[in-house]
């Protein structure tokens, strides 16, 4: 079963290809799966799935491609949330499709408390296998991390995301969990954890632990009981279907355990998908979401959230939570609903724990009581999200020909087109909770070899200085580079952004003191492969310029997370964009000016003096200078000026 899934992603012809693939298996899919049924042709990936897998259960292909009741747009009346006033928020119609409007409630007020925490927070997310080494083993562990918080704190960072470091198989790099309650043993134990949580705590450092919701590895104890064919507690954990020889729209797998049924998938074949129930039904076997077999998934959900809670964890970044509610509608009412009841539940008890979500439409993750949504880097048949467009418009991870990102100084353009996609969305969760960028994460191209350094330092200046939580990916800070590597634990194109975290110069840059054949992945071997303790000497480096944004952004209120901005100047013909961002008091107001392309601009904005000598330039890359309102930006220029 295996091999279906790698030779559908391996024969992909580009990494952005396979990232779209990867993308529509982990969760896009049912981000998109009523807005992909716009036009049922591009149904594809689930469709060649569906096909491949029952090919093995003896159920005819054809019989997948009739209905596509899983792909059909949610009618107005299923929508379960009353809504007083809507406001449009923008969503992308699935690959093929193209941008247009959903409506979303923008008149309610939250009814959950976001820590106060996160007004000021900066995270860093660490993938554990290849951040430090303590041992000596090849992999990374906790006890590498707890080892690196100095570090971590040097930064500017003030909060961790760890992926997900539970026992697993490993078969998806650990998003297949065994046991949510346990470390890995290649991680370490419990109790490094938890010291780890107080050694960052000590650091004033938030620790955020990945929580995978929607489905477990085909491993775990639940999955082991559900198989069996006398019914017991975990029979309706998971979605079987009525019989051995029944499909269903969705991937699903048969002939493999005793209960005469076959199960639904989340992603791989490893990865069976957890019940939390059907909104629209259309099969005797899917039981409603208020059915108890889904209460009981949600209810062992919040249980784990809870046992490490308790233990010193301050929260979860929540993959895929987009999701868990199958058949959902467009505005994904029960999925929301599921949330606000499991939110509800665990807020009440930790109201400090923060909740982010892998969601991508910030206006239904806040409502469903998340506390922050990642703008995620789509990118559908060559056509980007906001995101994308910034720092990733492009099908070819590696090279920089035909890379037609904003912060491409020679192929980028007007930052018009980012901005429609993003401003809407801003504007309709601004109050509510944040819209948070990312430099890359596990599932992205990193942004370097692609993305100059100079380059990089442009885009920094404005992910770090825009409204929302931003998260720095490990190894960003020094550009680290995406690397074209042969798969590992079902990493495929993801593979390249996850190699061993390049310290020094030493051993294995620093990152493990064992034998380079005992690696994880292999560290960068490049020469001039980036490493933290060169740029440390170096005031140019990509290093020292994430560290004075970072110290800026500490020093002033108006560039909180909450902090208000507002685009000053968006210039369709040119490269430049400009932004105030004003204290929540008011007792503060910055311009933000950047120009990324090749050639001086000149811009209208109301700042003051000539920043050249001026103390209340705050931060300057490049020359930027500025008489009355005009501003003129050199080429490849960024500055955060005091007005
Ligand atoms: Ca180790």
């Amino acid at each position: 079963m295996m091999q279906i899934f790698s030779s559908r992603v391996s024969f992909l012809p580009s990494f952005v290809e396979k990232s779209r693939q990867i993308a529509l298996l982990r969760g896009v899919v049912a981000t998109f799966d009523a807005t992909l049924a716009v036009r049922p042709e591009n149904t594809g990936v689930g469709r060649i799935i569906c096909a491949s897998v029952c090919c093995d259960t003896s159920i005819r292909a054809g019989e997948q491609d009739r209905a596509h009741p899983a792909y059909t747009p949610c009618p107005d009346s299923v929508r379960a949330h009353s809504v007083a006033s809507r406001a449009a928020v923008r969503q992308y119609a699935g690959h093929g499709g193209d941008w247009r409007e959903i409506r979303k409630d923008n008149s309610m007020t939250s009814q959950f408390t976001r820590p106060a925490w996160l007004d000021t927070a900066v995270f860093y997310e660490i993938y554990p296998q290849s951040f430090c080494d303590s041992n000596g083993d090849g992999i990374g562990d906790i006890p590498g991390i707890t080892g690196k918080l100095d570090y971590i704190a040097s930064l500017g960072c003030n909060a961790l995301w760890i992926n997900p470091c539970y026992d697993s198989p490993f078969k998806d790099a650990g998003y297949d969990v065994r046991d949510y309650r346990k470390v890995a043993p290649r991680y370490g134990t419990n109790d490094d954890l938890v010291e780890l949580f107080h050694q960052a705590h000590a650091r004033g450092i938030h620790v955020l632990l990945d929580l995978v919701p929607g489905h477990t590895s085909e491993e775990h104890a639940w999955f082991k009981e559900s198989q069996r064919a006398q019914r017991n507690e975990y029979s309706d954990r998971y979605i079987w279907t009525n019989s051995a020889f029944e499909g269903y729209t969705m991937p699903f797998i048969g002939g493999e355990s005793e209960r005469n049924a076959t199960y639904i998938l989340n992603f791989f074949k490893c990865q069976p998908a957890l019940n939390y129930g059907f909104a629209k039904r259309d099969r005797p076997w899917q039981m409603s979401p208020d059915s108890p077999a889904a209460k009981a998934t949600r209810d062992a959900m919040v249980d784990i959230m809870r046992f490490w809670l308790a233990l010193g964890c301050d929260g979860f970044r929540v993959d895929m939570a987009n999701s868990l509610v199958k058949n959902d509608g467009d505005d994904k009412p029960e999925t929301i609903k599921a949330w606000q009841e499991m939110l509800g539940t665990i807020k009440a008890e930790f109201p400090q724990a923060a909740f982010v979500s892998e969601w991508g439409v910030p206006a239904q993750a806040l409502e469903a009581g998340f506390d922050m949504d990642f703008y995620l880097d789509w990118r559908f048949d060559g056509k980007p999200n906001g995101y994308n467009l910034l720092a990733r418009n492009t099908d070819n991870a590696l090279d920089t020909a035909g890379d037609r990102s904003y912060f491409s100084a020679s192929g980028g353009g007007s930052v018009q087109e980012f901005l429609s996609q993003y401003i809407p969305q801003y504007q309709a969760i601004r109050g509510k909770g944040y819209f948070c960028f990312i430099t890359c994460n596990h599932d992205t191209p990193r942004l370097a070899p692609r993305l100059t350094t100079r380059e990089q330092q442009v885009a920094f200046g404005m992910f770090l200085t825009m409204p929302g939580v931003p998260f720095i990916y490990y190894g960003d800070e020094i550009g680290m580079r995406y690397r074209d590597l042969p798969t590992k634990e079902g990493g495929y194109a993801r593979t390249g952004s996850r190699t061993p975290m390049q310290w020094d110069t030493s051993n294995n840059m620093g990152f493990s003191a064992g034998d380079p054949q005992s690696l994880y992945l292999p560290v960068d071997p490049d020469p001039q492969a980036p490493n933290v303790a060169e740029q440390e000497q170096r005031p140019d480096s990509m290093l020292a310029w994430v560290r004075s944004l970072l110290s800026l952004r500490a020093d002033h209120p108006a560039l909180r997370a909450k902090a208000p901005m507002t685009v000053l100047a968006q210039p369709a013909q040119g490269r430049s964009f400009a932004y105030s961002r004003i204290a929540e008091d008011g007792s503060e107001r910055l311009v933000i000016a950047m120009n990324p392309g090749l050639e001086s601009e000149t811009i209208t904005v109301p700042v003051q003096g000539n920043t050249a000598e001026n103390p209340d330039t705050l931060l300057c890359l490049g020359r930027v200078s500025a008489h009355g309102d005009t501003v003129e930006l050199g080429p490849q220029s960024f500055a955060v000026v005091r007005v």
